[in-house]
């Protein structure tokens, strides 16, 4: 990707001086200013207020010891993180990744990538990200009970209802949430909506958990028909990862008809041409907590290969990373290409590499990029908010609803933008001019910060 423009080319430029050694936060400022250059033309004053080298720099950034007792009384230390990016139109929101590959650069991408997603939702939410090095995988429910509650010690400082509201995101779920949740009441002794994703039992919303995913297919089934005049029907599907993201985006293209062949981990991926049963899945992933190897244990007719990057080999119609940033590379768009694919929409944030974006929009592909097409999460987490501090609940037909208005808005807020700026079709332009401009109206109105 390109940046033609000047100005743009300085902040780049300033940015790659100032952090060489973030290769994942670099990308996120290419990808969103290689798409600025007709509005910064349009608006020369951005310029003169210094916006750009503004918002490539968070407000604030926080790194702190998380040190936990394993069940051997040995002491373990892990790192973590939370960057408050931008807070020009609402509180930081966010989710939180437990990983090992967890470190500055990747929050930061997140973070930059949340600010434009947020805005993109409509709703009152400015963008974070935190999180740790920690591993969840093989660790016991005391271990991770214990790391959740020393995490919330430290991260409690920062936080707050009005102030910055964290969620999940990998390895970051139900569980998680709730050992959090109880850990920042205890220290604070204040019931509030500091975290979304919360059971609902204590304050969550109908459909948070599934919203990701739901949201992928109700913006996916709006582009099929605008940009298309199609839909998910009988589409042969292929969705990688096999998280929360990647189970109810399956499920919902399933309910809208799509034929899902393919999912995986990060071992490796199983093809099942008859369609993916959900159910067995859900079993092994959600209540077993096993790798996606056992599916073939117990539907003997499906294939299992290692190695996750293969699943991009199977011929599809449609693909929808659902994993993690970088997980589709050129090689992998090529192969899809050249197997017909027609559409690719992200369920993760940045899972196809730059120039794998450039070869789908190309080739005439439909590309739509993740702060658009998988915004459903954080809408949701949004919604919850408004619940918790109405202190009520709306019913699932009542969110789902307002779910469902959410994405077919962003869909159109992003292809208009896009058309426009002189740019029809390229979703990804659209997106970022249409989540930058509301973000850039805030922080002009507010002076200089
Ligand atoms: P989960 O932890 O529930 O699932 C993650 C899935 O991705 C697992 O199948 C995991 O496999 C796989 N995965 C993780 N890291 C890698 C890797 N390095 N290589 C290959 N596969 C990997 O997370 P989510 O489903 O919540 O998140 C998936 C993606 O969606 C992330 O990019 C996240 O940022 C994004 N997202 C999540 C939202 C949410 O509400 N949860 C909202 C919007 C975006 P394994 O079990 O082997 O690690
Ligand atoms: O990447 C994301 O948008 C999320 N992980 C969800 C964030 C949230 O606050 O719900």
């Amino acid at each position: 990707m390109n940046i033609k423009n000047p100005y743009l080319q300085k902040v780049y430029q300033q940015t790659c001086d100032r952090d060489p050694d973030q290769p994942e936060f670099l990308n996120a400022v290419l990808e969103v200013l290689g798409t600025l250059e007709p509005v910064i033309e349009k608006h020369p004053e951005f310029e003169a207020a210094g916006l750009i080298e503004r918002l490539v720099e968070p407000e604030r950034m926080v790194q702190f010891r998380v040190a936990w007792q394993d069940d051997n009384g040995k002491t373990q230390v892990n790192r973590g993180y939370r960057v408050q990016c931008n807070s020009a139109i609402g509180p930081y929101k966010g989710g939180l990744r437990f990983h090992p590959s967890v470190n500055l650069s990747i929050i930061k991408f997140l973070a930059f990538e949340q600010v434009f997603k947020n805005s993109l939702t409509g709703l009152p939410m400015g963008g974070g990200k935190g999180g740790a090095d920690f591993d969840p995988k093989g660790k016991s429910d005391a271990e991770i009970m214990r790391f959740c509650q020393s995490f919330m010690t430290e991260l409690s400082k920062y936080i707050g209802a009005e102030t910055d509201v964290p969620a999940g995101d990998i390895g970051v779920g139900a569980r998680e949430i709730g050992y959090l949740f109880g850990q920042y009441k205890r220290i604070r002794n204040e019931y509030t909506g500091i975290l979304t994703g919360k059971g609902l039992s204590y304050g969550g919303s109908l459909v948070r958990t599934q919203a990701t995913g739901y949201g992928l297919l109700y913006f996916v089934r709006e582009m099929l028909a605008v940009m298309a005049n199609d839909s998910p029907k009988d589409k042969v599907t292929v969705i990688s990862g096999s998280g929360n993201v990647a189970i109810y985006a399956a499920e919902k293209a399933q309910e809208m008809g799509a034929k899902v062949v393919a999912m995986s981990d990060s071992n490796g991926y199983l093809y099942d041409p008859n369609g993916v049963r959900l159910d067995v899945v859900k079993q092994i992933k959600e209540v077993r907590r096993e790798r996606i190897c056992e599916y073939v244990k117990e539907v003997p007719t499906a294939q299992y290969h290692k190695g996750c990057r293969g699943i991009w080999s199977i011929p599809c119609e449609m693909a929808l990373p659902c994993a993690t940033q970088n997980e589709l590379l050129l090689e992998d768009a090529q192969k899809l290409i050249a197997n017909g694919v027609k559409l690719v929409a992200e369920g993760a944030n940045m899972p196809c590499a730059l120039d794998a974006v450039a070869a789908f929009q190309k080739a005439g592909v439909l590309y739509a990029p993740g702060k658009a097409s998988n915004a459903g999460g954080v809408a949701t987490s949004g919604l919850e908010m408004c619940q918790n501090a109405m202190k009520y609940s709306w019913s699932e037909q009542e969110v789902d609803e307002k779910l469902q208005r959410i994405m077919v808005s962003i869909f159109h807020n992003a292809y208009t933008s896009a058309k426009e700026y002189g740019m029809e079709g390229n979703l990804l332009a659209g997106a970022n001019i249409a989540g930058f401009m509301k973000v850039a109206q805030a922080m002009m109105a507010q002076g200089i910060l």
